[in-house]
């Protein structure tokens, strides 16, 4: 059996891009040709597999491939449907962030679930939930646009993906309660091929390089040695700047990893606490 990686994304929709970005800042870039569903990296020896989110936490619980990208709320839903998705999350991408949501209509009395018609493309976890909690209600499987049911009178609320709320301001409902949070994690086999396993812990090293980077920024100051202390406790994240003697002035610059996001606001404070020529740069990748 050989070694080679096979890795499942999405082929068109929300996950695609960033899937695709997180690939090629991993050093895997590849082309679509057509709607064939496999393209072989021009760049690694890894085999990418188009396909649809829905299909990856099977194609990946069956070792069809590797790894594989999908949303939390889809990864959640199917497992809790099929005894055969055993696959697991083993990174958090960061993106693709959202949360499944319970919603009414603005206009509406409803207090409680209780007795309700819910619908949803998530039966499956709108049921655990409601088992969990000792609600009785009835749960109506919607495949899309869950936001018009309860005007076309089929549902009293609804539990669908909510980002920016826009959709559910635009169907006048107001979200009440939130099921869970999501984002794009990284999902592998319960047990990975032997031959496969160093190939998959290096490229999920990688995998984590991009992500930690992307939160981290490399920051360059000047300040008086005397105040290098109160400047270090400022900086976000920083765990051992470097301090570099300067020529002149009795001053040195502080260079630092900052693994937390540097905002305008700390910039702010470090100048008012008498750095100066702050610089804040992008980090492109890590590995620790
Ligand atoms: O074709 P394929 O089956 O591959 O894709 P799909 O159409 O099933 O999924 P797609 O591409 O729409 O979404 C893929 C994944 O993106 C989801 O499974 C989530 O993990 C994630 N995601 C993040 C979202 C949203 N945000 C989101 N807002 N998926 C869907 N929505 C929809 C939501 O259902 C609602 O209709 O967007 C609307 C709400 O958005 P806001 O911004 O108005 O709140
Ligand atoms: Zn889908």
């Amino acid at each position: 059996m050989s070694s080679k990686i096979t890795i499942a994304i999405q082929r068109k929709g929300r996950l695609y891009e960033d899937s695709k970005n997180l690939l090629a800042q991993s050093g895997i870039n590849f082309s679509m040709s057509g709607e064939r569903l496999l393209a072989r990296s021009s760049t690694m020896d890894i085999d990418i597999l188009l396909v649809r989110d829905d299909d990856i936490p099977s194609l990946v619980s069956k070792g069809v491939a590797d790894l594989g990208i999908v949303g939390q709320n889809v990864l959640a839903e199917q497992t809790a449907t099929n005894k055969k998705i055993t696959a697991k999350s083993i990174l958090d991408l960061g993106f693709s962030k959202c949360k499944l949501a319970f919603a009414k209509p603005l206009n509406s009395k409803l207090r409680s679930l209780k007795n309700k018609r819910i619908a949803t493309s998530y039966p499956a976890l709108v049921k655990e939930y409601l088992k969990m909690n000792s609600i009785s209600a009835e749960v109506i499987k919607i495949n899309g646009s869950v936001e018009l049911t309860p005007y076309i009178g089929i549902a009293d609320c609804i539990c669908d993906l909510v980002s920016s709320g826009v959709t559910l301001e635009a169907n006048n409902l107001i979200e009440f309660k939130t099921l869970m949070t999501s984002q794009a994690v990284l999902i592998s086999p319960v047990e990975l091929k032997k031959v496969k396993q160093t190939n998959v812990i290096n490229l999920v090293k990688r995998f984590e390089g991009v992500i930690n980077a992307s939160d981290s920024k490399y920051v360059m100051l000047n300040v008086d040695s005397g105040a290098v202390d109160k400047i270090c406790n400022l900086l976000p994240g920083a765990d051992s700047p470097t301090i570099i003697p300067l020529q002149k002035d009795n001053k040195v610059a502080i260079h630092a990893l900052c693994k937390e996001p540097v905002f305008w606001e700390t910039m702010e404070k470090l100048k008012s606490n008498g750095a100066s020529s702050i610089l804040v740069l992008p980090v492109e990748k890590i590995l620790n």
